[in-house]
């Protein structure tokens, strides 16, 4: 056995190198085979990866391995979302410049990245805030406004008063900006807006196609467009009990069969019935200013109590003239869904009955549960929100829910209220258009220009792109570009006068939503793209990254593509075939007696299972274990990628991300489970060592009769081959694990049971194609050892280029099959039959068994029954 040890930290460079100068990893546009497109989520340049990336960024590169030795053209490229907020805050806080810190830590996450060893295509590597990229994003804002996909108009935003900043409804999360955690205030501010509600029913119906992607994101996805069928009904405002002018109210209900247990009205603290009842109402007025605090996102509408004020309008009932409800301004009803106006139906609507609970409003129950005994219905704290059948609806009594609602809607698109139908059926989504305005320096320039005499002009496609100004300052909050003492004073395109650049820049989110086409063709200089490059190469197949983007750049990404075909530059509209979301890598968590966080790196782990116990390495003062978490810089809990690598190596880095647990849950990062991956690095080495010496000249067939220790190997390795390559597709990494461990073990104890010196051909030809087996199906996990391993077993080539062997079906047939025999229903012996063997060959098997002539003794039974090939039973 070789005593000498697997040096990773002296090889993985090596090899690194050797595929950068090779160009292994590098796609041809023109390449005739069929392509792959493999890509993960591309990478904010904070400053480090972490453990998260060396995960996410595995995955991949295990799939973007094996698709290339199964043949493909594989596309597997990297780059940067560059812009965005942090950059800016360490402009503030360093004095530097956003974009020197933004290259800066880009070339030292590229540095990295490469000491993973990761397939990349590094050619097409770019940074969204390279104005090569942004100029043909500009291109592609100016064809959306041609197309009609832009708007700019004046709305409320969400303002986040730390970024100082609006942000989109779905960067708000419970009510605080997404990035600063601030409570986010309302604004009026005229905005760009991107028309993504011109898609909601494709964007919608479109996710049933989506079937490689996971159904829990697909739901979200519904969730958030939110499609929902309802009716907009007109109620005529009792003129006795109504604001100078107004006549009727028109609402937005789902549930047009609950009417009869309507007991209020209610509109938005803006809706324009609010602002004239409140005329000479100073009460009504400070409700609604007060209202007008508390925001408009759902979160804070959803959690906030519910609060109204009876502004004395009445409305009268539209299947009842003789009875008028009270009209309200209620916190809960936002004014930009349906029409800002509801009616409330307290026994069917949770938001409902609280307010009418708060208010002493009447609950009317009008839908009896299936199955319940209508006298038995009481409304409590919960209101009932499903189906039923119709109670207290007079005429509709009985009917259920869903004949109710048509009923109701019949009969009111045909009742005629000031010489119009008094409803009509309405389609409403959720999903609200994608303002993109941001006041931010670090972000993509918004390509207008505005003038006082023409209004906004588009800045000409030739002059893009519109180039970020480097001499800004950020001593003040607020965005740099509006005091900038000159970039924003320019010519008007079209008239030549003085005029003014849009001093916003795009949202982000726009930056991500359209870089996986680029790669495409990322040398292109005059075209966003290259249709017909990106047609072949997109969709992307295999798209990997966090749940966390399930709904935003997803969303997006899925509407930017629309948008792109509408423009011309692609011609499919989906951008992601296939989607994976993998779970993060975790780690204990240690605390002080002081209760502060201690790092990994300052403890020592004593003891195993319960009896473990940490103390600091420097005082030996006792730390305290605590909860497995999410790594994050707040409780210490993380580890670096690159002091793992620095230790043990990237392959040991990528193997444990890999190993312990389904792709898509949590990993728990243990200093135990990096070790046991870098003892089966040294042991991979040794065992290719040691087969490398006994088996046959590279290129000797394998035997094809082989005795049976040559079978097992063969057996072994066709497993192996079979059972990775399945689990590569089905992204079942960790199963692929447990498939080369057991090859591993197989190989280990084959070589164990004989004797070097005399090993006959056929054994030595089993071991040389099992070897290269194992080293091939280790390659898209630990490509390092696998390149060394390759060349140990004297391969030309590198095993990275090399193609995915063709494993042989026959060889795991299992030869016989053993099943239990009994006699009248008691087992008495075995019978063995070959593989495959039918009813009647087990029969034949069962009667010359001695045991049974002994028993029959020259009888005949009564009754052979075979089950399969499970058992057979003899009756006599
Ligand atoms: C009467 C009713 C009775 C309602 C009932 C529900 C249950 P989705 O499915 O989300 O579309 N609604 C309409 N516009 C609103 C607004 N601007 N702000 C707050 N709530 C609003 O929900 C539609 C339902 O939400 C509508 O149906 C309306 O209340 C309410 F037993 O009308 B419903
Ligand atoms: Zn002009």
């Amino acid at each position: 056995m070789s005593t000498e040890r697997y040096n990773a930290r002296e090889t993985e460079p090596h090899w690194q190198t050797v595929w950068a100068e090779r160009g292994t990893f590098a796609a041809q546009n023109e390449d005739p085979r069929p392509k792959y497109y493999v890509l993960e989520m591309f990478p904010y340049p904070s400053g480090r990866i972490h453990m998260g990336h060396v995960r996410n960024y595995a995955m991949g590169d295990v799939v973007a391995r094996y698709r290339r030795a199964k043949g493909f053209n594989v596309i597997h490229p990297m780059g940067w979302d560059a812009f965005g907020m942090p950059a800016e805050n360490a402009a503030m806080q360093n004095k530097s410049h956003p974009a020197a810190w933004t290259y800066a830590n880009i070339a030292t996450m590229r540095g990295q990245l490469k000491s993973m060893g990761l397939s990349l295509d590094w050619a097409r590597e770019f940074a969204t805030c390279d104005p090569a990229y942004y100029k043909h994003q500009q291109r592609l804002f100016l064809d959306m406004l041609d197309a009609g996909l832009v708007d700019r108009r004046k709305s409320k935003v969400n303002w986040d008063p730390v970024d100082n900043t609006v942000l989109a409804n779905e960067q708000v999360i419970d009510g605080r900006g997404w990035r600063s955690g601030a409570p986010v205030e309302q604004r009026d501010l005229v905005q760009w807006f991107f028309r993504i509600t011109d898609f909601a029913e494709d964007l919608l119906g479109a996710l049933d196609g989506l079937d490689k992607w996971p159904e829990k994101v697909r739901l979200m996805q519904r969730n958030w467009i939110g499609k929902s069928e309802g009716l907009e009904l007109r109620w005529a405002l009792d003129p006795a009990h109504a604001p100078a002018g107004i006549r009727e109210l028109t609402v937005y209900t789902t549930r047009p069969d609950t009417l009869y247990g309507a007991s209020f009205l209610a509109v938005a603290a803006d809706h324009p019935l609010a602002q004239a009842a409140a005329v000479g109402q100073p009460a009504l007025q400070a409700f609604i200013a007060e209202c007008k605090q508390l925001g408009t996102t759902v979160a804070a509408l959803e959690t906030a109590e519910k609060k109204g004020f009876d502004t004395g309008v009445r409305a009268v009932h539209p299947l009842d003239p003789a009875w008028t409800l009270p009209v309200y301004v209620a916190n809960f009803v936002l004014m930009d869904y349906g029409t800002g106006a509801i009616f409330g139906c307290p026994a069917h609507d949770q938001r409902d009955l609280d307010f009418a609970r708060a208010t002493g409003l009447p609950v009317t129950p009008v839908v009896c549960p299936a199955g319940q005994d209508a006298a038995t219905v009481v409304v409590a704290d919960t209101a009932f929100a499903d189906d039923g059948r119709m109670i207290n609806s007079r005429d509709l009594d009985g009917l259920t829910t869903d004949e109710a609602f048509a009923a109701v809607v019949t009969r009111l698109e045909a009742q005629d209220l000031d010489g119009t139908p008094q409803a009509r059926r309405k389609v409403n989504f959720r999903l609200r258009d994608w303002g993109i305005s941001r006041q931010r320096y670090w972000g993509c320039p918004i390509p207008v220009i505005h003038c006082e005499a023409c209004g906004t002009v588009p800045v000409p496609r030739a002059d893009l792109p519109v180039v970020l100004p480097e001499d800004v300052s950020f001593d003040q909050p607020g965005n740099p570009l509006d005091r900038h003492p000159s970039w924003r004073h320019v010519p008007c395109p079209r008239c030549g006068a003085p005029a003014r650049r849009e001093t916003d820049t795009m949202d982000t989110f726009v930056d991500s939503s359209w870089y996986f086409t680029r790669f495409s063709d990322p040398w292109n200089a005059e075209n966003p793209t290259t249709p017909a490059v990106a047609d072949h190469f997109l969709p992307v197949d295999q798209y990997i990254g966090g749940i966390e983007h399930a709904i935003l750049h997803l969303l997006y990404s899925r509407f930017f593509t629309r948008a792109m075909r509408k423009t011309g530059h692609v011609g499919f509209d989906e951008p992601f075939a296939g989607l994976f979301t993998q779970g993060m890598v975790v780690h204990e968590t240690y605390r002080d007696a002081a209760g502060a966080w201690v790092s990994p790196d300052e403890i020592r782990i004593d003891g195993m299972g319960p009896d473990r116990t940490a103390v600091r390495l420097d005082t030996g003062a006792p730390v305290t274990i605590g909860a497995i978490e999410k790594m994050s810089k707040s409780k210490k809990n993380i580890v670096d990628p690159d002091d793992i690598i620095a230790t043990y190596g990237a392959d040991t880095a990528r193997w444990f991300v890999l190993s312990d647990s389904p792709p898509e849950r949590d990993v728990i990062w243990t200093e135990e489970g990096a070790q046991g991956a870098a003892k089966l690095v040294q042991r991979v080495f040794r065992l290719i060592n040691d087969l490398a010496g006994v088996a046959a000249e590279p290129g000797t067939p394998a035997a094809t009769a082989p005795g049976p220790e040559a079978f097992g190997v063969r057996k072994a390795a066709h497993k192996a081959l079979i059972g990775v390559g399945a689990d590569i597709e089905r992204l079942r990494f960790n199963r692929c694990v447990a498939h080369i461990y057991e090859l591993v073990n197989a190989l280990s104890a084959a070589l164990g049971a004989v004797e070097t010196a005399d090993i006959a051909p056929d054994l030595r030809a089993a071991f040389r194609e099992a070897a290269e087996i194992l080293a091939q199906v280790l390659a898209p996990f630990m490509p390092h050892l696998a390149e060394t391993a390759w060349a140990t077993l004297g391969r030309e080539g590198l095993v990275s280029a090399s193609a995915w062997p063709d494993a042989d079906p026959a060889l795991l047939v299992e030869a016989s099959v053993t099943l239990p025999l009994q006699i009248n229903g008691k087992k008495r012996d075995e019978i063995t039959v070959p593989a495959g063997s039918g009813p009647d060959a087990i029969i034949a098997a069962a009667l010359a068994n001695a045991i049974v002539q002994q028993v029959l003794d020259g009888r005949q039974p009564k009754k052979v029954i075979p089950v399969g090939t499970r058992i057979v039973n003899v009756v006599i």
